[in-house]
């Protein structure tokens, strides 16, 4: 969240930061930077379904163009989802379609991997499933731990997500028939190998 506010993307207003947890340093953060926040716990809610919906009300009374999920940790309903479909990015820490789910460095570096990295997707209901927009990969070296690992995903992470939120604002990123549509795709740029 605070690579994609430090880029200063052109034309991009960031309306909002949302967690579910009060106590989210990323809350703190964006207020000292004069950015509109605001928390929902979920444990207030008797069910995903109502959860969801409460943010939709509060996403909605922002009137976003684009939804970025960072570091959020709740999966989120179908209605959710169908409601943000085509405006709904997310970034998970593996190469996708490997490693959906939880704990992706200790389980990529567990089963051998030569190579992790982290993916950004537009957000389905079907968890860390949807299409893919953008790549980027580091080694897994000997001596990696889940930490070390994640640290250099981590640096991969602030690199393309930033650069796929500014290339929705744009123009140049967009759903169209359930596929992405990227004009940076045509290019070399795109896939970044061993960054950071
Ligand atoms: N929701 C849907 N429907 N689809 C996706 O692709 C989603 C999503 C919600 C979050 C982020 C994701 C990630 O990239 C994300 C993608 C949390 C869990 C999880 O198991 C899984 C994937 C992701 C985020 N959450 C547990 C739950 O019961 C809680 C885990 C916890 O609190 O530590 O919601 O990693």
């Amino acid at each position: 969240m605070q690579a994609i506010v430090e880029a200063n993307i052109d034309n991009a207003n960031i309306a909002a930061v949302i967690s579910n947890r009060a106590d989210a340093a990323g809350l703190a953060w964006a207020s000292s930077r004069g950015i509109n926040t605001l928390s929902l716990n979920h444990r207030d809610f008797d069910s995903r379904e109502s959860f969801d919906l409460a943010m939709i009300e509060k996403i909605d009374a922002f009137a976003p163009d684009l939804v970025v999920l960072a570091g959020f940790m709740r999966i989120l309903t179908s209605q959710f989802c169908r409601h943000y479909q085509g405006r709904l990015l997310n970034i998970h820490p593996s190469l996708l379609p490997s490693f959906t789910g939880l704990h992706t460095h200790e389980r990529a570096i567990e089963m051998g991997c030569k190579l992790a990295g982290c993916t950004v997707h537009f957000v389905t209901e079907e968890l860390d499933n949807g299409p893919i927009v953008a790549q980027a990969a580091v080694p897994v070296l000997p001596t990696d731990t889940p930490d070390t690992l994640a640290n250099r995903v981590l640096a991969c992470e602030h690199k393309i997500y930033p650069q796929a939120v500014a290339d929705f604002v744009s123009g140049r990123l967009f759903l169209s028939d359930g596929k992405v549509n990227n004009i940076r795709r045509n290019r070399d740029d795109e896939f970044l190998l061993g960054q950071g």
